[in-house]
């Protein structure tokens, strides 16, 4: 028998991007661990990707290409070759293309966060195809331009500071969920006596566990964090110096923020005044005893209409009591932006040939697939080429996603490892190979990390991964430019750009051997300021929000869907939904493992007793949330972990694994946020019902 390690990361959008090591026994993977040299993962791994093997030798693994023979959405298929399949789709796609390219959309996003497997070789196919552009913006980029407006880019404390600060506030996000290794350093602060801080509408399961928790409503952290900045000037709780030296806009932010008195913010975030007060006195108070004083800001607060200023907002703390003095104090949203990732060498924009293509928004899928030709739109899309994603249970405004994707003269191709709710809806489904199946490296968002990914095991059947289908199409396309020939090693070792100075010495075949190495960034990237804006400085005032239509001061723009900004549709719905992910899947990844859906159960609703008893609705009894938009049902669990005026339902579903076919997104909407472009999952009102049988 032989057996070998093998070292491979782990591709799942997930800040933490774990180092695996996969062991091996004659060409069979029999386990997964957690790397335990690897400082942040240090041999742990979530029990999600402890599953890895079993969903990778899930008896429903897709091993053959697919045609469908059912109904759009019904999952009824036969196998067919590889060169039956690719026919077929060279054929559709061609006469498409020669009217118009634009006609066909990629539609992808981090089912993988390989630079290989995620955009290389897919963008050279699309690029040369002339296809239309995605914006890829159904997760982070509010919240990303938000902090570059301020911060000037995705950089900030490193995840390996923050047991050594003193306070920690974890805004919008749970990471014992979702960022597991983050939460294993803030355990490690609290135990040398650090306080910790949830801003989180829901008592989530990190909630829970922190000191404290302020629980406002959804959508109000913009206003919180300007009635933060009010009681910090007002008490003087500031570090003059650090503001004089690197910050710009001082004067006007302390003018806006005069308006926004402790009375003001409590009523505006459904809170109360000694909670506003007090957390800007533990905030500025802990900074000017010289301790250093870490924001965690996530995606919760983002995912509202001003999501964006939202994070634009909390990002101007650390620079006004001085927190990024010190390694560990300062504001962590995301560490991608400190790696120099070429994706210029690896996704080829030179393939368009001078080609503007048009944009489609992931995010308004729904309408847009149901749109007909017009000068503004362009043409109608015809073809959807979907791969590393799950549109029809992630996007938002289902019913719609649904209606476009049921079109009978839309042509379909799904790249999968399963039948996924989107799967069943493709003309013809490929089989992907998994993260122990193919190369990759990886860049990750919550550590400084550069990760390789070593395949383990043959693909099984005959899945091939994304990059090889890729290739097999452009062949088939008749794109003979030697782009399409380059291999997944070859791919890989152009993963970073070795003239940035902030890889120290990026070396693939050094990479492959060791799994991993770290950026060369400073402990405390603004110690001294030298931030990557325009004006080198943290900007309170931003010419470029003002030179981009927005307002150039912190600001707090109210949700869509609330009682204060739409009391006519708050009457009939009058409940706040949010739809954070469950601990046990990863967006709709996962929701097919048995053991791990045992664990969430079944969809579930939690409401507050006092919004229950007024509906007549009991603990563990069947619940219809309902809006303009659509209906799912879920089990009520009758709890205060949600506020009241809140439910919660912890997703994503897949449609197909739930007793009605239906989720979350059914109530959601297709609105975009205030900047990024971004879905407003979070910005939903509804009204809830007891299910009578
Ligand atoms: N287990 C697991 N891990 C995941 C994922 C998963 O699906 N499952 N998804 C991955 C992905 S794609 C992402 S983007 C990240 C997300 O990472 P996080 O942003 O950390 O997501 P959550 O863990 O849901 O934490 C969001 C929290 O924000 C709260 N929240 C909702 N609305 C608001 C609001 O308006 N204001 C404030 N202050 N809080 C609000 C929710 O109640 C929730 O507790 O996690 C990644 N990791
Ligand atoms: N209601 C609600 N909706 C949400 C959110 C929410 O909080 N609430 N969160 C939103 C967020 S933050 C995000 S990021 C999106 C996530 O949306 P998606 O990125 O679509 O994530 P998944 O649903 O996990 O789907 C990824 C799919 O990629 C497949 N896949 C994985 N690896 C490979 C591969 O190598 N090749 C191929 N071909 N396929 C592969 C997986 O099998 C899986 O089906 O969902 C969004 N939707
Ligand atoms: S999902 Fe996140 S925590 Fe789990 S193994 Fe992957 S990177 Fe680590
Ligand atoms: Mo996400």
């Amino acid at each position: 028998m032989t057996k070998t390690l093998v070292r491979a990361a782990c591709p799942h959008d997930c800040p933490d991007t774990c180092a695996i090591l996969v062991t091996v026994e004659d060409g069979v993977a029999t386990e997964v661990k957690g790397d335990p040299d690897h400082p942040t993962t240090a041999g742990v791994l979530c029990t999600k990707v402890s599953r890895y093997i079993d969903r990778t030798y899930h008896p429903d693994r897709l091993l053959t290409p697919l045609r469908r023979v059912g109904r759009k959405g019904e999952g009824k298929f036969v196998p067919i070759s590889w060169d039956d399949a690719l026919d077929e789709i060279a054929a559709r796609l061609k006469p498409i293309a020669a009217r118009d390219p634009q006609a066909i959309l990629p539609y992808s996003y981090c089912g993988t966060m390989g630079l290989v497997q995620g955009e290389a070789m897919a963008m050279r196919f699309f690029n040369r195809l002339g296809a239309s552009f995605l914006d890829r913006t159904v997760c982070a980029t509010a919240g990303f331009t938000g902090y570059k407006y301020t911060i000037g880019g995705s950089i900030g404390t490193d995840t390996e500071q923050f047991q050594d600060a003193r306070l920690i506030l974890v805004w919008g996000g749970n990471p014992i969920a979702s960022n597991l290794h983050l939460w294993t350093r803030l355990q490690e602060a609290k135990r040398r006596g650090a306080t910790l801080i949830a801003i989180d509408p829901y008592r989530s399961l990190t909630a829970e566990k922190c000191h404290q928790h302020i629980a406002l409503m959804p959508g109000t952290d913009a206003a919180l964090a300007l009635g933060m900045m009010h009681v910090l000037v007002k008490e003087q709780l500031l570090d003059h110096d650090y503001i004089e030296r690197h910050t710009i806009g001082f004067a006007q932010l302390k003018d806006r923020v005069a308006e926004w008195t402790p009375e003001r913010t409590a009523a505006t975030c459904g809170i109360t005044v000694e909670e506003v007060v007090g957390l800007a006195r533990t905030y500025g108070r802990t900074a000017q005893q010289g301790e250093p004083v870490a924001i965690r800001v996530n995606y919760g607060v983002q995912r509202v209409r001003g999501g964006g200023m939202a994070v634009r907002n909390i990002a101007c703390l650390p620079a006004l009591v001085g927190a990024w003095r010190h390694a560990a104090g300062g504001i962590q949203l995301s560490t991608s932006g400190s790696f120099p990732a070429d994706k210029v060498a690896l996704q080829r924009p030179d393939l368009l040939r001078g080609k503007l293509p048009r944009t489609i928004n992931m995010n308004t899928i729904g309408d847009d697939l149901q749109r007909e030709a017009s000068p503004d739109f362009g043409p109608k899309i015809e073809a959807v080429i979907v791969y590393n994603a799950n549109p029809l249970a992630i996007a938002p405004d289902s019913v719609q996603v649904q209606r476009g994707f049921e079109r009978e003269d839309l042509f379909t191709v799904v790249l999968e490892h399963f039948l996924t709710d989107t799967a069943d809806y493709a003309d013809i489904v490929l089989p992907a190979t998994t993260q122990l199946e193919h190369v990759d490296a990886h860049l990750s968002y919550g550590h400084l990390y550069m990760m390789a990914n070593n395949a383990a095991i043959a693909p099984l059947g005959a899945s091939k991964p994304n990059t090889e289908i890729f290739r097999l199409l452009a062949q088939r396309m008749g794109f003979d430019d030697p782009a399409f020939r380059e291999t997944d090693e070859e791919l890989a070792a152009k993963a970073f750009n070795n003239k940035d100075v902030r890889a120290i010495h990026f070396d693939w075949e050094s990479l492959k051997r060791t799994g991993w190495q770290k950026l060369n960034m400073p402990a405390a990237p603004f110690a001294e300021g030298g931030f990557p804006t325009p004006s080198g400085k943290c900007e309170f005032y931003s010419s470029t929000m003002l030179a981009d239509g927005l307002d150039p001061l912190p600001a707090y723009i109210p949700n869509y869907e609330s009682a204060a900004s739409s009391p006519a549709l708050a009457a009939r719905y009058p409940l706040a939904m949010i739809s954070p992910p469950a601990r046990n899947f990863l967006n709709s990844t996962f929701v097919n493992v048995q053991s791990l859906r045992a664990t969430e159960g079944e969809p579930h609703l939690d409401i507050h007793p006092e919004d229950a008893a007024a509906r007549g609705i009991a603990d563990k009894e069947m619940v219809r949330i309902f809006n303009d938009r659509g209906a799912f049902v879920a089990r009520a669990r009758v709890t205060a972990r949600a506020r009241a005026g809140l439910v919660v339902g912890l997703s994503i579903w897949w449609k197909k694994l739930a007793s009605d076919g239906k989720n979350a997104n059914e109530v959601t909407s297709q609105r975009l946020t205030d900047m990024g472009r971004a879905p407003t999952f979070y910005d939903t009102l509804v009204q809830v019902e007891k299910v009578v049988a």
